[in-house]
């Protein structure tokens, strides 16, 4: 084959594997709303989990992170993010038995959860991807909504140049959202501010991530 169809065939391939749709799910209510409201509860209870509030670099500015964060995971399993080194904490045993419950849902294991706390509808995450090197290069994440509705977005790395509509779900407490394939590779999400919410989210996010 000449070169030049040889190129366009290559450049087709790419062109494909960019708008390769994202691969989520949604398992509406994994948990009853009483019992996601229970286990929220107990996840806030003092002294339960030992939340974090990071500095990191914002537009060449250090600023506090807008949530809360804990890292859980396998000893010797950090995370490195923005330039934060988290150390894991230890699972309890409500964090193991949600674990369980996410594996089985999703079909695989894990050994990390990163959880944020959302304090209100003035807590947020910006557009990123879970993309780090330790997670591999299709990572799965199981991850999981308590406490307030929150929207959940995303968007194609190349959404302008090929038009592609953001995609919005709804969280409600309970619901399980899992992400799959080539989703950490093209595709970036965000939970955005919703100024009117006066309510706490908890989020978990489950990988596999290598020590
Ligand atoms: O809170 C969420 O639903 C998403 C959290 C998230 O994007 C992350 O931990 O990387």
């Amino acid at each position: 084959m000449p070169a030049a169809a040889q190129q366009q065939r290559q450049d087709r391939r790419n062109k494909l594997s960019l708008l390769a749709p994202a691969d989520v799910s949604v398992i509406p209510a994994l948990y009853t709303t009483k019992k996601a409201a229970e286990i929220t509860r107990a996840l806030l209870v003092p002294g339960e989990l030992t939340w974090r509030c990071d500095e990191i670099s914002m537009y060449g500015r250090r600023v506090k992170q807008p949530r809360l964060t804990v890292w859980v995971a396998d000893p010797g399993v950090t995370y490195r993010y923005s330039g934060i080194t988290m150390s894991p904490e230890s699972w309890t045993p409500q964090l193991v038995q949600i674990k369980k419950d996410v594996e089985n849902a999703a079909g695989c294991s894990f050994n990390s959860v990163l959880i944020n706390q959302y304090r209100d509808g003035n807590d947020y995450v910006g557009w990123h991807r879970d993309n780090e090197r330790e997670l591999g290069p299709e990572p799965v994440i199981g991850s999981l909504s308590l406490g307030a509705t929150r929207f959940f977005d995303l968007r194609h790395r190349d959404y302008r140049e090929n038009k592609i509509p953001l995609q919005r779900y709804e969280l409600n407490s309970g619901d399980l959202i899992i992400m799959r394939g080539t989703t950490q590779q093209y595709w970036q999400h965000r939970v955005p501010k919703q100024k009117r919410i006066t309510e706490t989210r908890i989020n978990l996010s489950f990988r596999m991530t290598r020590p």
